[in-house]
């Protein structure tokens, strides 16, 4: 029987399969980790256990394995194990994990696959905001680190002061000009973003292919040897688990295995060839001495061959990183071409056989196929809250009151998203403040106001454009003697990271007031306040469980673009196994349940910026993450994630939905995510183009062109040579077929083509069914 490893780093896990559970001695030297004495390369890539089901860890595993790695890492969710606090926190959690790892004997040096272990994360980033307490906390934790006795190395990651035997290592878009501190440490990348995260109000961040295999061959052309995506698969922030402010549902960060766990073609299989290759060169480039040809005519290590050698046999990379020309260079007698802003790796210092600008992989062209068409909605109205004279002797349920404005982190404990700020003003025509309005002014630290006077709602507001604390005005109909006020504060995740996030304020903490036509002001701050957790539909009735008792109106007069209504129905499980989401284009803001699961916040009325894509999406020059964008001037997020094992697996399942802003159910659908048609675009060279529309058939070629084509997938177009056999090819090897594999050579399209200086070309679009 095999015996799965699961190679684990501390805040972040790491993943391979051994032929035993016999313990493994896990160390290090300047080069390289060792497992057991032998010098490894390593690639890992962060997948975080929160963000999917435990339905999904076994594929999601395969996936990465098939996709070359050798390892996994996660962060152990701090949140998800101790919502509420103790004392003296960071020792306890601790020692609490690594017993129960030490317990499951997981640790490499106990027979288990954890390789490594990281204690806090980036926290050189903020140590400056830290003064003299930063250097003691530093020291400290790698003392307590040390003690725990696991018996693999410990890591800290952008911590360039860590004393060993801690590794210091390095996050970021790249890392090939690291520089370990020590000629006794190995050079690690712990997080190589292969995208980016997204916010609400922002279009979705994309990082090629070409530039995420640029960074990594870049690394181990400078002698990196272990390197860790984050993430490898990004996944959901379900519930309200998403940080911020701000931050979105989906965490699918563009990595190589998608939100719902899927391929993200190409980046996935061009990563995947570039693992391959370097595992399959891995003695050499642990063990070989390392030499550097510079190009000193382009400008130094702008242009440069590194060869490592070892006990007879050599490897080499050509790096360009040159944003704009491809360079020639002759190298021991042959001329080569080095595209601009890539790396060729020759695994023989003679032959090309990757090159990190040529994508040889196919595009997954991905759709949403409409499942369940038409809902039928019953509906509930969320009551708005108050306080009147009576209550301030006899609280009403789940109310306390203070004569101070609170923070509602402090409040809510973080047990929800929702604070109802509650006060009552007494007002007459003797009042100095009198009048038939009055306008009520405050600042907020909260992310979203919904006020009401005398029960009206009288105006709402949210942060925009990164500022998440605001000014708000708006006017009430004053009445004789008592008035109401009530301010619900919605915050949309918790600040989640920098110094000091813990002690960022949330809520309504003044200044308020109330200004009369006549400027007169009367201030509320130290008002008797009336303060009360979240929502009636959550907290109170759990109208997210379905439970019968539970009195719904409708179908008929449906509420549209009304604020505060919870809304339910229920629909049949998508037969087959794709992905299933729920499409909530036309709804405001809210939360979302199936069968009692949140699947997470929803804000579709939150459109992304209009500008700022660029389809062209060029991997030429370093990344930053708003480089390559798309779905600019539409919902920021309009599909949200029900992973299968939130599904009944036959019958009904029930959605019910908390809208808060106003919104159009009836335009809600439940759609699965499918695989419609794949592309490529690949040069002729030494190599076949392997092609799957995985586990469904290739039935149609919409676009097949051997020569000189242009153009992006959806978009190809034929160019003055074009092999008249092309489409006939493609249809012997692929139609009705479930993968084929392409030779990309003349002999395969029958025609001894001459592209003048191009070199030929294959442009295909398939479809799947
Ligand atoms: C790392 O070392 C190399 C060679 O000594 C040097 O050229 C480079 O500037 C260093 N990188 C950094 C980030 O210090
Ligand atoms: C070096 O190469 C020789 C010949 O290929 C081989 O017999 C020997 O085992 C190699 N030594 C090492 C340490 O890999
Ligand atoms: C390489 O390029 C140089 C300069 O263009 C040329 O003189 C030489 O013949 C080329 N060598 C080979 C082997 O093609
Ligand atoms: C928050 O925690 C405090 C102190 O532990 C407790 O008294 C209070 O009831 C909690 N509030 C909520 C809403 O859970
Ligand atoms: C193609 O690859 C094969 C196997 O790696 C090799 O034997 C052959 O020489 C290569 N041909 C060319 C034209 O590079
Ligand atoms: C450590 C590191 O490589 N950091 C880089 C992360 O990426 C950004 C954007 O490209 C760079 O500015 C950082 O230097």
């Amino acid at each position: 029987m095999e015996c799965h490893r699961m190679f684990f780093v501390f805040s972040i896990i790491w993943f391979a399969s051994y032929l035993n559970c016999q313990s493994t001695e896990v160390s290090y030297d300047g080069r390289a980790l060792k497992i057991d004495g032998e010098r490894k390369i390593i690639n890992s890539g962060s997948i975080h256990y929160p963000r999917s089901t435990t339905e999904m860890w076994p594929s999601l595993i395969k996936n990465a394995k098939d996709g070359g790695l050798d390892a996994i890492e996660t962060y152990v969710f701090w949140n998800a194990h101790e919502p509420h606090r103790r004392e003296d926190e960071v020792k306890i959690f601790t020692t609490l994990i690594v017993d129960m790892m030490k317990k499951e004997k997981l640790f490499a040096s106990q027979g288990g696959p954890i390789i490594l272990a990281q204690i806090e994360n980036e926290f050189g980033d903020v140590a400056n905001k830290f003064g003299n307490d930063a250097k003691p906390y530093l020291n400290w934790n790698v003392k307590f680190a040390e003690s725990l006795n696991i018996g693999v190395p410990w890591i800290m990651c952008q911590q360039a002061d860590a004393p060993e035997p801690i590794i210091h290592t390095c996050n970021g878009y790249y890392c090939d000009g690291f520089n370990q501190s020590s000629k006794t440490i190995p050079k690690i990348w712990t997080e190589n973003w292969t995208g980016w995260f997204k916010d609400w109000g922002s279009p979705d961040p994309h990082r090629t292919a070409e530039d995420v295999a640029f960074a990594v061959a870049r690394f181990f052309q400078f002698e990196g040897t272990v390197q860790n995506y984050y993430m490898y698969h990004g996944g959901t922030n379900f519930g309200r688990t998403s940080g911020g402010p701000y931050i979105t549902t989906t965490y699918d960060y563009d990595a190589p295995l998608n939100e719902y766990g899927l391929v993200n073609q190409p980046k996935w299989g061009h990563l995947k060839q570039l693992h391959l290759l370097l595992k399959s060169m891995e003695k050499i480039l642990t063990y070989g001495d390392k030499s550097d040809h510079q190009y000193e005519e382009y400008g130094k290590w702008q242009m440069s061959a590194t060869i490592y050698d070892y006990n007879g046999s050599r490897v080499c990379f050509f790096g360009n990183a040159d944003k704009d020309r491809d360079l020639r260079i002759t190298f021991e007698g042959r001329n080569y071409t080095v595209p601009a802003w890539s790396v060729s790796v020759l695994p023989d210092c003679e032959t090309v056989v990757y090159n990190t600008a040529h994508v040889h992989t196919q595009t997954n062209v991905l759709d949403k196929v409409n499942s369940v068409t038409s809902l039928e909605w019953q509906w509930r109205v969320e009551p708005i809250q108050h306080i009147s004279q009576k209550h301030h002797t006899k609280p009403p349920k789940g109310v306390t009151f203070a004569t101070e404005l609170l923070d509602q982190k402090t409040v809510t404990n973080d047990t929800s998203d929702y604070l109802w700020y509650m006060t009552t003003v007494d007002l007459d025509e003797s009042d100095p403040i009198w009048g038939r309005e009055v306008t009520l002014k405050l600042h907020t630290t909260g992310h979203i106001i919904h006020a009401f006077f005398n029960r009206k709602h009288i105006g709402s507001k949210y942060a925009q454009n990164g500022h998440f604390e605001f000014d708000f005005e708006a006017i009430g109909k004053v009445k004789h003697g008592t008035n109401t006020i009530t301010l619900l504060s919605a915050t949309v995740g918790l600040q989640n990271y920098g110094a000091h996030y813990d002690h960022i304020s949330n809520g309504i903490l003044g200044p308020i007031k109330l200004v009369a036509p006549n400027n007169e002001e009367m201030d509320l701050s130290k008002n008797k306040w009336g303060y009360k957790v979240g929502l009636n539909g959550i907290e109170e009735r759990q109208l997210f469980l379905d439970t019968e008792h539970r009195k719904w109106r409708g179908p008929e007069n449906l509420p549209v673009n009304r604020m505060f209504i919870w809304y339910k129905t229920s629909f049949d499980t998508p037969s087959a196994d794709e992905p299933v989401v729920l499409n909530l284009e036309d709804m405001g803001k809210g939360t979302a349940w199936v069968n009692g699961n949140n699947i997470g916040r929803y804000w579709t009325s939150y459109f992304s910026d209009k500008n700022g894509c660029d389809s062209k999406c060029d991997y030429h020059g370093s990344y930053y993450s708003s480089k390559c964008q798309t779905n600019c001037g539409t919902p920021s997020q309009k599909w949200y994630h029900i992973p299968r094992s939130f599904l009944n697996k036959d019958g009904k399942n029930n959605l019910v939905l908390f809208e808060e802003f106003g919104g159009n159910p009836e335009n809600v659908r439940v759609q699965t995510v499918s695989l419609v048609k794949i592309c490529a675009f690949a040069e002729e060279g030494n190599t076949t183009l392997d092609l799957s529309c995985q586990g469904k058939t290739m039935t149609h070629i919409n676009f097949a062109s051997f020569g000189n084509p242009t153009g992006v997938c959806g978009a190809f177009n034929k160019g003055n040579f074009d092999s008249p056999n092309s489409v006939s090819a493609i249809q012997d090897a692929c139609i009705g077929k479930e993968s084929c594999s392409i030779d990309l050579s003349t002999k395969t399209f029958k025609a001894a083509l001459n592209c003048g200086s191009e070199k030929r070309r294959l442009a295909i679009e398939i479809l799947c069914n």
